[in-house]
């Protein structure tokens, strides 16, 4: 909630600022001639590499009391931002991520003892609830102060929504007395700023129904498909008093405001399907978000092994069918052409025609929760409108055991063919020694993670980045439910990265949902240098926390676009950054640990010293891996910038 600046007080703090200002631009005179002679020079340290030890980053000790402190529980009499809260808490809302801003629903629910962070952007704590929600299938929540904080969250509401996450968005809004004037600042007409960016709005505008509200969130958040939810909150509301439950309106338990009960299948849909699939010769099965959130990863392996079916996954989320089963068509690209008969399992955001690999004469299956949507963009020939589990099981009981042998064979071959292209440009890569080339970066990362000293199913990843993106998910694999988080998922920004990563490793840090069993281990995130440059403030919210975050930046020193302007000498420098900046030196000021790996070999100890800093210390790292933003020209570095083929291990849209 902002305040207005008292007149009298303006030429104080304008004075304050001038002074301020005058020794700014004095310190920034001596440093601007120290850098000049440092900077465009590669391998030449920038500035300083004595670190100031006379003033270490420095935790506040009140953090530690915060965690000793003993929560507040709210009970009547209670404020309408306590109500809330309390719904909150009763729903099983597992984190909120904000910035200060909305204070008294913020605190209420950080008092309830739901796990609060707090960052350095609304747009990237938006993005680390999304984050979160993705690779455990719970609701989180973002939070900022009305006009300013909320409008900074845009993006990261638009991503949620075309991710399909259930992110409860919640924004404080000035009071509706002074509505339509322009009393004290911030006040934003919220709800039409999402329009289109979300499932379900609304500006309380009723005290007492409050608990209604709050159930129409979560009733919206907990079925369907899932997408944002955006709550802002007047004065009048989060500040209102309720002596007790008789004061508010539609007071009833969750289990009376909605269910847990879903949509099942028509019994003769499923028949049809499976008299379909019992004439196909190269069936295959598409799963994506639906089955992460219905928790359907077990009907699906029961259902794809009993019929001898191979499984390919898209998504927001990887890893629900593992890469490990030998029925996964994840890593077999060339082979999606040839299926028959193609399964879609929770398919929220449907491609058009060609944009999966497919071949035109494929038949499709189409699982979905919302009939609304089954037929949309891509024509069915069955349209199955149930909860994916429930479909899933319905297949498993009607279909017959069946074997395709021939086609698995044909998967495998397929598979084999993308490692050894895999393989063939690990080698190229290696072959540029004077920095670092992404393949080198995709495989070694690989190789760490799946066949070093952890075990495979360990460690959480953030996949994000642009150009360095489509090398990294070439290699990364998903062995478990809420592996692989697609980092530019469909609504493709980059710059989320490091935000997301604080979701999840605040996932991973105290074990929530499906990351239960790899509680407290290492996260990794991959992200480009553009990318990083708008989250990177976040590396602090990552030291505060303790949130082990390998964070790996591929600095090219270029927007990963700038091939399309090769010929065009006054539009190029739009697309160019100065040169071999030290990203590392980023995290190190910013509490995290920094690694400059400027040639191939040096990649691999670096990330292992990042891991051991990471497991020992729970300490984040920024990997600044230095390449050159002439590797994603072909002819003169081939095989240069990747395509992507969908769906499978390349797949980030649909
Ligand atoms: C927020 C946002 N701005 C602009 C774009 C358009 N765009 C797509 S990729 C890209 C360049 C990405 O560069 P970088 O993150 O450095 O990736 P690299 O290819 O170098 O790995 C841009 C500008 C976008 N997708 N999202």
């Amino acid at each position: 909630m902002g305040k207005p600046i008292a007149r009298q007080n303006e030429t104080d703090v304008n004075k304050a600022l001038d002074v301020s200002r005058r020794s700014f631009i004095a310190k920034a005179a001596i440093g601007a001639g120290a850098a000049a002679t440092v900077l465009g020079t590669r391998n030449v340290a920038i500035g300083s590499d004595t670190p100031d030890t006379s003033r270490p980053i420095k935790i506040p000790d009140e953090f530690n009391l915060a965690t000793k402190t003993p929560l507040k529980k709210a009970d009547f009499p209670m404020t309408g931002a306590e109500v809330f809260a309390r719904v909150c808490k009763e729903e099983g809302l597992a984190a909120l991520f904000c910035c200060p801003g909305n204070y008294n629903v913020q605190n209420a629910i950080a008092l309830e003892g739901i796990p609060t962070y707090s960052g350095r952007h609304e747009g990237s704590m938006c993005h680390a609830a999304d984050a979160f929600t993705r690779v455990t299938g719970e609701v989180a929540a973002a939070s900022g102060t009305e006009g300013p904080g909320f409008t900074d969250m845009i993006c990261a509401i638009a991503s949620a929504n075309a991710a399909r996450s259930p992110v409860l968005v919640l924004a404080s809004n000035m009071s509706l007395f002074t509505e339509d004037t322009e009393a004290g600042i911030q006040l934003q007409y919220q709800q039409p700023a999402t329009e289109g960016l979300k499932k379900y709005g609304k500006r309380l505008i009723t005290p007492g129904r409050v608990h209604e509200y709050a159930a129409y969130a979560f009733r919206q958040l907990r079925s369907g498909i899932p997408r944002p939810v955006h709550i802002d909150f007047p004065s009048e509301v989060y500040r209102a008093q309720f002596k007790s439950a008789a004061d508010l309106a539609y007071y009833f338990d969750k289990s009376r405001y909605r269910t847990d009960s879903r949509p099942h299948p028509d019994p003769k849909d499923i028949r049809a399907a499976v008299e379909l699939l019992k004439r196909a010769e190269r069936p295959m099965i598409v799963s994506s978000n639906g089955v992460f959130y219905s928790r359907a990863w077990e009907a699906l392996k029961a259902l794809a092994e009993k019929a001898q079916i191979p499984v390919v996954e898209s998504g927001a989320t990887k890893g629900q069918f593992s890469d490990a089963h030998p029925l996964s068509a994840n890593a077999a690209p060339s082979a999606l052409v040839s299926a028959d008969v193609v399964v879609l399992v929770g398919q929220y955001c449907m491609p058009t025609i060609g944009e999966f690999a497919f071949g035109p004469d494929a038949k499709y299956i189409r699982i979905d929760p919302s009939p609304e949507d089954i037929g949309r963009n891509l024509p069915i020939d069955i349209g199955i409108v149930s909860c994916e589990k429930a479909a899933l099981e319905a297949l498993f009981n009607e279909i017959p055991a069946m074997k395709h042998d021939a086609w698995v064979a044909e998967i495998a071959a397929a598979r084999k063919k993308f490692e050894d292209e895999c393989d063939s440009f690990y080698k190229l890569g290696l072959s540029y020694t004077d920095a670092v080339h992404p393949a080198v970066i995709a495989k070694e990362l690989s190789d760490f993670l799946y066949r070093g000293n952890i075990p495979k199913e360990q460690t959480t990843i953030a996949s994000g980045g642009y150009g360095i993106a489509r090398y990294t998910r070439r290699w990364l694999r998903g062995y478990r439910p809420g592996q692989i988080m697609n980092g530019a998922y469909q609504y493709g920004a980059i710059g989320p990265d490091v935000g997301y990563s604080v979701g999840v490793a605040a996932a991973v840090q105290n074990g929530v949902g499906v990351q239960a069993a790899y509680k407290g281990h290492p996260v990794v995130c991959i992200t480009g240098d553009a990318g990083f440059g708008y989250t990177a403030m976040e590396m602090e919210t990552l030291s505060k926390y303790r949130l082990p975050v390998i964070v790996i930046v591929y600095n090219n020193n270029a927007w990963g676009t700038w091939t399309g302007n090769r010929g065009n000498s006054k539009t190029l420098p739009i697309h160019l950054f100065q040169e071999n900046l030290r990203y590392d030196k980023i995290g190190e000021a910013l509490g995290a640990h920094g690694e400059y790996v400027t040639r191939p070999e040096e990649f691999r100890p670096a990330l292992e010293r990042s891991y051991q800093i990471a497991a020992k210390e729970s300490r984040p790292s920024v990997i600044n891996c230095q390449a050159k933003k002439e590797f994603w020209i072909r002819e003169q570095y081939p095989p240069g910038l990747l395509g992507k083929v969908e769906p499978g291990c390349m797949s980030y849209y649909h």
